[in-house]
C-alpha cells in the first residue's frame, strides 16, 4: 500500500514518469510564498539571470527578450525550504515513487519567471547535468503559483523517461563542452509536449530522465517554482558534476555509503 499517493497515481509514475499532487493547504502556501518573496527580493542581483541562451533559446523565443531569475540550494537561506524538504507527507510520496526508504538530497533552486518576458525552458532530461548509475534521482517540482501554459507553466513527454539518456543538443560556448543540455527541438518541440496545469501547492515528481521543459511566460501573472533534487541514498554520481552544499543530507533513512574516516571528514 503507498503511503501517501494512491495506487492509481503510483501505476500513472510507473507509466508515464511523473505524477501531480496537492501537498500544501493555502494557508502553508502563504507562508512559503512570504519568505519565498523575501528571499528574492533581499538578494536581488544581476548574478540571478538564468535564461538559457543560444540559436534554439532564440528560435524559441522568436528573438525575444526573456529572463528567469534564480536562487539555488534555498536550504542554506531559510530554515523553510528546509522544513520543505523534511516533510514527512512529501516523504511519503517519495517513498512510494522512488521504492525505497533512504532518501537523500542532491541539490535545490528556485525559479523566478517574471510576467510578459518570463524565459521558457527547451525540452531537456536533468540526466545530463547530474547522471547517477541507478538513475533513481527525481526532481519535486512546487508551484508556488498557479501555472499553464500562458505564464510559463512545465509541460512533459509523457513516457520519456524509458528511452533512456537522448543525445546532448545544448549550447556550447566553446564549440566542446555543453554549457546547457537539452534534446534536439526538432524531435522533441516544447510545441509537441502535454501541458501540466498546477495549482499552487500542487506539487510534480518527475524522474531525471522525463523530457520536460517549460514555456514563455507572455502572460501578465508571474511562474515562481522551487525545486528539489532527490536521489536515493545508496545512488552513485557517474561524473564529479554538481556538486552542492548540503548535497547528500539525509532525509530519510540511512546511508550504508557514507565514509567515516577523519580523513575524508571535510569532503562532501
Ligand atoms: O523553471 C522551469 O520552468 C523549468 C526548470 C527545469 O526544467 C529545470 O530546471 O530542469
Amino acid at each position: 500500500m503507498p503511503l501517501f499517493l494512491t495506487q492509481q497515481d503510483v501505476d500513472f509514475w510507473k507509466e508515464n514518469g511523473y505524477v501531480k499532487f496537492r501537498l500544501y493547504s493555502d494557508k502553508e502556501m502563504d507562508a512559503i510564498c512570504k519568505e519565498y518573496d523575501y528571499l528574492f527580493k533581499l538578494k536581488e542581483n544581476s548574478g540571478m539571470e538564468a535564461a538559457w541562451i543560444g540559436d534554439d533559446m532564440i528560435k524559441a523565443t522568436k528573438g525575444k527578450e526573456v529572463s528567469v531569475q534564480s536562487v539555488h540550494n534555498l536550504q542554506m537561506h531559510s530554515a523553510t525550504f528546509t522544513k520543505i524538504l523534511t516533510d514527512d507527507r512529501l516523504l511519503d510520496a517519495l517513498q512510494d515513487v522512488m521504492g525505497t526508504e533512504h532518501i537523500a538530497l542532491h541539490h535545490t533552486k528556485a525559479h523566478n519567471k517574471p510576467p510578459k518576458r518570463g524565459a521558457p525552458y527547451l525540452m531537456h532530461q536533468d540526466y545530463l547535468y547530474f547522471p547517477y548509475k541507478n538513475d533513481s534521482m527525481v526532481a519535486v517540482f512546487l508551484n508556488i503559483d498557479n501555472s499553464d501554459p500562458e505564464n510559463g507553466g512545465l509541460c512533459v513527454y509523457p513516457g520519456s523517461h524509458k528511452l533512456g539518456p537522448l543525445p546532448d543538443h545544448g549550447y556550447k560556448a566553446d564549440g566542446k563542452d555543453a554549457d546547457f543540455h537539452w534534446a534536439d527541438p526538432a524531435k522533441y518541440p516544447i510545441e509537441g509536449a502535454t501541458p501540466i496545469v498546477a495549482k499552487r501547492g500542487e506539487v510534480v515528481i518527475f524522474s531525471y530522465l522525463l523530457l520536460h521543459g517549460s514555456y514563455v511566460n507572455n502572460s501578465e501573472r508571474t511562474r515562481r517554482m522551487f525545486l528539489a533534487q532527490i536521489m536515493a541514498a545508496d545512488d552513485e554520481p557517474l561524473k564529479d558534476l554538481h556538486k552542492s552544499p548540503a548535497q547528500g543530507l539525509m532525509l530519510r533513512g540511512f546511508n550504508p555509503k557514507r565514509d567515516a574516516t577523519m580523513e575524508k571528514r571535510f569532503h562532501h
